[in-house]
């Protein structure tokens, strides 16, 4: 079906090329669930046969209809977030690469798959490549967007204050530049607090994996130059970012229009833009990515590096003086004019976020101040969950064990207990993938993880257990991290690849303004769809498109489930970390 839907804008030649494939995705079953872009040579390879009494599979060579590889169904017993009965095909050992397909009889076959040494390289690049298209204040020639060019918009050169961010030397409706940065999501605003996450998630894949990125080639207008493409695509964004601190050190929480915008494009999406109330939240997370980049662009821009220390210090500063301004859009609406309805990000706890800025700057200076502030083996017994916007100090643990050679002696018995605690967290995901889950991935370990954005659940999962890998060498851990990027490629309760424009089973209607409006069938490339949410939150949009309650099939393929189909920065940069880290480490040329 997505694969006649398609081809409708191909050109003529190209129609001819896809028939093989429509045929194929006429005969294939979504009753077997895998990864549709495929696997290394030498990493676990599994299928998941739903509600099937068959006893054996095959692998098939899918140009020469070759059988190549039989085996047995293992019954794994019902996967409890599908309620469907799970039969695990592994062909792990088959490991020639080539184009397949997996076949059951009485089942039918399933979307095709590679087995490749660098399977993950382009869907990778295409995940990053989803930021040069979020990119504000630019337009993008076809020469790196395709058929996705577009014209400038949001310059942001006349960016109003807010009454609720007003100052005696900004008063109210002073207007400020602050323009580039990424649109967060499927709307065109940015949000301090949630580019926190994102942008010092794509800082810690490069500062992880230097050699493979000093080399990695994105399609991006400043390819050419010397710097790495993937810190030239980050400094985008924080080229915005640094704009957003006032001359106090404190931070806007965001910089947005007053309600969303229609589904237009960019250029067409005019209406005033505010910076908001600054708040300890944003002020903290800023001050977090800002000592990060101090230590990544070191090499490449001393100057901006520098620069990126001194307001991370000045911020950290403010939220030290103004330790719990929490954003209460309800609130300051009462208060403020004009009303702001936009996305809140509105976290009501903002110690993880003091622990990792403190954290952030400890490593950036080495002042026991921070250290001290930081108090890690307090809260190590307690504390630390997986990341998402609202809860981030475990990304400082990420950056103490990456950072431990250079931290002071006295702190090594800390980073001891840090290893402990992060290896902990991770091998509960990994025991939960190899022992329980009925198919066999790290996904579901608590009933929780299907939530707003359960991708990126998904995707964090996978960034934990790959820093547990580097950390410790056991491949375990690699396993279970693959096992979350099969789940997100297709190894799932609907069967879909969730990256846009890879696998067979494609999501073709994000909630992505853009691609509802640029008149192009299919979607900008390289985005991962938000994912299964029972929460439904946006039924009264979709009324009566939910067909279920599962939490692992409660997903729409339609633009109006922004609660299950939208985009954002903070889910594709985990999954640009578990993608380029797997192919990083697995990748062969
Ligand atoms: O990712 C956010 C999710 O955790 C929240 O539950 C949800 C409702 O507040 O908001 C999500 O973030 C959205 C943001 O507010 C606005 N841009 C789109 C984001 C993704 O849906």
């Amino acid at each position: 079906m997505v694969s006649m839907l398609k081809i409708k804008s191909f050109g003529f030649t190209a129609v001819l090329l896809s028939i093989a494939s429509i045929v194929f995705a006429q005969n294939a079953t979504n009753k077997i669930r895998l990864n549709q872009v495929g696997f290394y040579p030498t990493t676990e390879k599994v299928a998941i046969v739903t509600d099937s009494i068959a006893r054996e599979f095959f692998v098939i060579n899918a140009a020469t209809k070759e059988k190549v590889y039989s085996g047995e169904l293992k019954p794994m017993g019902m996967w409890e977030y599908s309620e469907e009965y799970s039969n695990k095909a592994d062909f792990t050992k088959f490991n020639k690469t080539g184009k397949y397909f997996i076949s059951v009889p009485g089942v039918g076959d399933s979307y095709p798959f590679e087995i490749s040494n660098q399977v993950n390289l382009t869907v990778g690049k295409a995940s990053l490549g989803f930021l040069y298209y979020q990119r504000a204040s630019t337009a993008l020639p076809a020469q790196y967007a395709g058929k996705w060019a577009r014209a400038a918009g949001h310059p942001d050169d006349q960016v109003i204050v807010h009454a609720s961010a007003a100052t005696a030397t900004r008063p109210e409706g002073t207007k400020i530049k602050s323009s580039k940065g990424w649109y967060d999501a499927g709307d065109y605003n940015k949000y301090i607090v949630n580019s926190g996450i994102s942008t010092y998630t794509l800082m810690a894949l490069y500062e992880q994996y230097p050699k493979f990125f000093d080399t990695l080639k994105l399609n991006i207008p400043e390819n050419t130059n010397s710097i790495p493409d993937i810190l030239d695509e980050i400094r985008w964004n924080l080229d915005w970012m640094v704009t957003m601190q006032d001359e106090d050190g404190g931070v806007y929480h965001k910089l947005t229009n007053t309600n969303f915008d229609g589904s237009v494009m960019p250029a067409d999406a005019v209406n005033g833009r505010y910076v908001i109330m600054k708040t300890t939240a944003a002020t903290l997370d800023f001050a977090a990515v800002m000592a990060v980049a101090y230590r990544v662009y070191k090499k490449t821009d001393k100057a901006f590096s520098d620069k990126c220390l001194a307001q991370s210090i000045a911020a950290y500063d403010w939220a030290k003086k103004n330790k719990n301004v929490i954003y209460n859009q309800g609130v300051m609406n009462q208060k403020f004019n004009p009303d702001i309805n936009t996305g809140a990000y509105d976290d009501g706890n903002v110690s993880d976020e003091f622990q990792w800025a403190a954290i952030e700057l400890f490593i950036a200076t080495n002042k026991s101040s921070y250290g001290e502030d930081a108090n890690i083996e307090f809260t190590l017994r307690t504390d630390f969950e997986l990341p998402n916007w609202a809860k981030v100090n475990t990304l400082g643990l990420y950056s103490l064990i990456q950072n431990r050679d250079y931290l002071p002696e006295t702190y090594a018995p800390t980073v001891e207990l840090v290893k402990d605690k992060l290896l902990s967290m991770a091998t509960k995901l990994q025991k939960y993938q190899s022992n329980k889950s009925a198919f066999a991935i790290a996904m579901g370990v608590s009933n929780g993880n299907f939530n707003w954005g359960s991708n990126s659940t998904a995707a964090n999962q996978g960034m934990l257990l790959m820093n547990a890998y580097k950390l410790s060498g056991d491949g375990a851990y690699l396993t279970a991290a693959i096992s979350n990027l099969d789940y997100l490629l297709g190894r799932n309760g609907t069967g879909y690849c969730y990256i846009s424009g890879y696998g067979t089973k494609q999501v073709m209607n994000p909630h992505h303004r853009p691609s509802e409006a640029d008149g192009v069938l299919e979607p900008v490339p390289g985005m991962l769809a938000g994912g299964p949410n029972p929460g439904q939150e946006d039924a009264g949009y979709c009324a009566g498109k939910y067909t279920t309650k599962l939490p692992a099939k409660c997903y729409i393929d339609e633009q109006c489930s922004y609660a299950t189909n939208e985009v954002a920065i903070n889910w594709n940069s985990p999954i640009s970390f578990l993608i380029l880290s797997v192919e990083a480490t697995k990748g062969r040329k």
